[in-house]
């Protein structure tokens, strides 16, 4: 057994029989699996403490040396949106009028996407999701990250889930290039924006894309 300083006992952890294990995997896809990407929201608020537990659960992602190399900006400020909407939609244009290759227009087609993001408003609202590729110590010295695109993955992937959970629906949105987010929400140079993560409720009788899932067979291989 390691007994210093660097290590504590596992703490909380419950011990399930493999037909408990198997009925507690089948209920959270049965909840997991209901989740769909939803591009109008109605206006309705949601409580900043909500949002906090969902943050606070993508915070306990691992990551690269427990370095948590993440930032969350939670925006729910009418003119901050305003800005953020202006600012995606101009970067939107240029992706729609010609940036994009017509290979890749042509895979969006089915989800009739376009340079309009009235959802940047009418969302409750936005997360910018940050990677921090460093950190600064107190001497201003650099502190390197490890694996900041996979961490930063994972933690954004359990935000998405935590949201789920709590009964409200995203969107994950990638204005390409991103980096007017760092001038608008003031955020420092080693942080680089990796996702904006649009949520709260779905517009009342919101349709989605009808898409399938792939089987099993087709994700996954047992070996
Ligand atoms: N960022 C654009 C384009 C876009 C790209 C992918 I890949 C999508 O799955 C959906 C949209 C937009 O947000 O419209």
């Amino acid at each position: 057994m390691i007994q210093n300083e660097n290590f504590i006992p596992l703490k909380g952890y419950q011990k399930f029989s493999n037909e408990e294990c198997f009925s507690k995997s089948e209920k959270f896809f049965n909840t997991v699996k209901l989740r769909r990407t939803v591009r109008e929201f109605s206006s309705e608020p949601v409580l900043k403490e909500t949002i906090e537990n969902c943050i606070k659960s993508a915070g306990s992602a691992p990551s690269g040396a427990n370095m948590q190399p993440w930032h969350f900006c939670a925006v729910s400020d009418l003119g901050l949106k305003k800005k953020i909407r202006i600012a995606a939609e101009k970067e939107e244009k240029e992706f729609y009028g010609g940036k994009a290759p017509q290979e890749w227009l042509d895979v969006l087609q089915k989800f009739e996407t376009n340079p309009e993001k009235p959802f940047l408003e009418d969302a409750p609202w936005l997360i910018m999701i940050f990677e921090k590729k460093y950190d600064l110590d107190i001497d201003g010295k650099k502190i390197k990250h490890y694996y900041t695109k996979e961490s930063v993955g994972i933690a954004s992937g359990m935000l998405i889930t935590a949201l789920h959970f709590s009964g409200l629906v995203t969107l994950t949105h990638t204005p390409s290039p991103m980096n007017f987010l760092n001038d608008i929400l003031d955020r420092p140079s080693n942080e680089k924006p990796f996702l904006v993560l649009v949520f709260g409720y779905p517009k009342e009788n919101v349709m989605v894309p009808n898409i399938k899932r792939k089987p099993i067979p087709e994700i996954a291989s047992f070996m």
